[in-house]
């Protein structure tokens, strides 16, 4: 593979590990704290996980741990990627050889299928330098497979006991963590030695704790965002004759609109959870924003940059309510859907099965958006929010609005959607470092055999040198939430709140965001030079953690 001069350079970056791990394995030893209570419906889920209920929160401070034989750990990238990937296995890597050389590890292909079909490379040294401190997922590749069924469980047991594996890593978001628990459950259960770890990745920012205080890839990812909006900013002052509106990335949560935000101080971002929370309707919302639009341009200002996040329509409460009765209909209709020709046939059968509102709801929308929201629906039964141009959407809603109310803004929309842009960027130092650590600390949590915990480094915005290492016990991140008309334990969704502290931060200051061009221009990643601007964390994470 042909790389760059900055791949080349970048190859060479040693991630930093926090003081206590860097005198490796030997001098680091497990501390354990007091027993955990998951975070609600502690009953209820202690039922559920017998065995590995209330297990306490690990840290690994300063001290000697025996030096152990040879460990064989299996490792899997799950869901979307996100920047660093690469480097948890590089983390997870180092660390097994530095607890002994003969360790191993076993990269299971195309995500928990590979681990559940047995398919998977071995990792070396050779193979991984090509990959450390870079984006994507290439290595081994990730997916989408829901680990959930005994049957699969008893495929990856098999497949971990056959080839001397003692362990496995899951690097995943919510959804892949929660599974992480129930095989780790699972395998406890049937009497196996078998430990699973997981490792808390998601671009979208949304499986966050007081304990996990980001996932690993939302700090690259933003400041991408942030990167891109930043230069679009500078377009629109300076040509001053379109109006810019820009979808993120982040399915649900809009931490990542909100973070790029922050960063970038756009006229206008929309945040789903104030919208769902004001109960506030498309139309309502297209007034508001031709409102902005005719004000900028009662001030001789015909342009503008707004932000939106991906998962905005699923918090509209007409179109969410749309949404709904869509994924209903189309899992009990599916075949006659699948059979019908086109859409103009699919939208005939709609309006044989939609209730008055719901259809009127779903015929004032654009046609393309239409049919994007008759598209496939996701492993899960849910609509793929970033297929659907929901940034095309506004611009031509609050067009038609502007005509009207009479406005006499002189209105030319421009779209985009960063998305994919963000996901496989070379990781930030921030998150090479992240990484790095996350992965280094699984390979010690294997060690300890402490199976059905996350790896966790806490006090991250304090700078590497005050980083905390540790493991999370995954049962301590459940609640009980209704899936599909069953109640399930799941890791809770951390969704924008409201009276956190980045929330309160934009809306101290949107009004003047709105009116004015208080642009911000982050500029891209930055890898060498003064840490302020090479080692800085998110806006997020700093107003978090103060
Ligand atoms: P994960 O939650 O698995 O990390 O994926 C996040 C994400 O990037 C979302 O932001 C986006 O909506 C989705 O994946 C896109 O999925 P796909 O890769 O299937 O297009």
């Amino acid at each position: 593979m042909i790389t760059s001069a900055l791949q080349t350079a970048r190859k060479a970056y040693q991630p930093k590990l926090p003081p206590v791990l860097r005198q490796g394995p030997g001098a680091v030893k497990l501390q354990l704290g007091a027993p955990t209570e998951s975070i609600a419906d502690s009953q209820k889920v202690r039922a559920l996980f017998p065995l590995t209920y209330g297990q306490p929160v690990a840290e690994f401070v300063a001290g000697a741990t025996a030096s152990g034989g040879p460990l064989t750990v299996g490792v899997v990238l799950s869901g979307g990627q996100a920047p660093g990937g690469h480097n948890v296995i590089a983390g997870l890597f180092d660390a097994l050889k530095a607890i002994h050389p003969d360790s191993r590890v076993l990269g299971f292909l195309g995500g928990p299928s590979g681990l559940v079909e047995g398919k998977f490379i071995e990792i070396t040294a050779s193979l991984l330098s090509g990959f450390r401190n870079t984006g994507g997922f290439d290595l081994i590749g990730s997916g989408r497979t829901k680990l959930e069924k005994a049957e699969q469980f008893q495929k990856a047991r098999a497949v971990l006991e056959k080839n001397g594996a003692g362990a496995v890593v899951i690097i995943g978001g919510d959804d892949s963590n929660t599974n992480g628990a129930v095989l780790a459950e699972w395998f406890k259960a049937q009497g196996s030695m078998l430990v699973v770890v997981g490792a808390p990745k998601t671009i979208d920012g949304d499986l966050k704790t007081p304990q996990i205080p980001t996932s690993f890839g939302f700090d690259t990812a933003a400041k991408t965002y942030a990167e891109l909006i930043g230069n679009i900013e500078r377009d629109a002052r300076s040509a001053k004759k379109y109006w810019h509106f820009i979808k993120i990335m982040g399915r649900s949560a809009s931490h990542l609109a909100l973070e790029a935000a922050l960063q970038t101080q756009p006229n206008l971002v929309l945040v789903s959870e104030e919208i769902a929370q004001q109960g506030t309707t498309l139309a309502q919302l297209t007034v508001q924003i031709a409102q902005l639009v005719d004000a900028r341009a009662r001030a001789g200002k015909n342009f503008g940059v707004a932000v939106i996040p991906e998962g905005l329509v699923e918090f509209l409460p007409d179109v969410k309510k749309l949404i709904a009765t869509l994924n209903d209909l189309l899992a009990h209709e599916g075949p006659a859907f699948e059979a019908a020709p086109d859409q103009a046939a699919k939208e005939a059968l709609l309006r044989r099965h939609l209730a008055a509102e719901v259809a009127a709801t779903f015929f004032a929308l654009p046609a393309a958006i239409r049919g994007q929201l008759l598209l496939d629906r996701d492993p899960h039964g849910n609509v793929q929010v970033s297929r659907i141009e929901t940034e095309k959407l506004i611009a031509e809603v609050v067009g038609a609005e502007l005509v009207r109310m009479g406005s006499k803004a002189k209105y030319s929309a421009l779209t985009h959607f960063f998305g994919y842009e963000g996901r496989c960027a070379a990781p930030s130092n921030f998150d090479a470092d992240y990484t790095y650590t996350l992965g280094y600390v699984a390979a010690l949590l294997v060690q300890g055999g402490r199976t059905g915990y996350i790896a966790s480094v806490s006090h991250l915005t304090k700078g590497n040198d005050h980083w905390v290492p540790g493991g999370i016990p995954l049962t301590q991140l459940f609640n009980i939430e209704r899936r599909h008309g069953e109640d399930k334990p799941v890791i809770r969704k951390a969704l924008v709140e409201l009276d956190g502290a980045p929330f309160r931060q934009l809306a101290a200051h949107r009004e003047a965001w709105a009116k004015g061009e208080e642009y911000v221009y982050p500029g891209p990643i930055q890898y060498w030079g003064p840490a302020e601007v090479c080692d800085a964390t998110t806006k997020t994470l700093e107003l978090e953690q103060g």
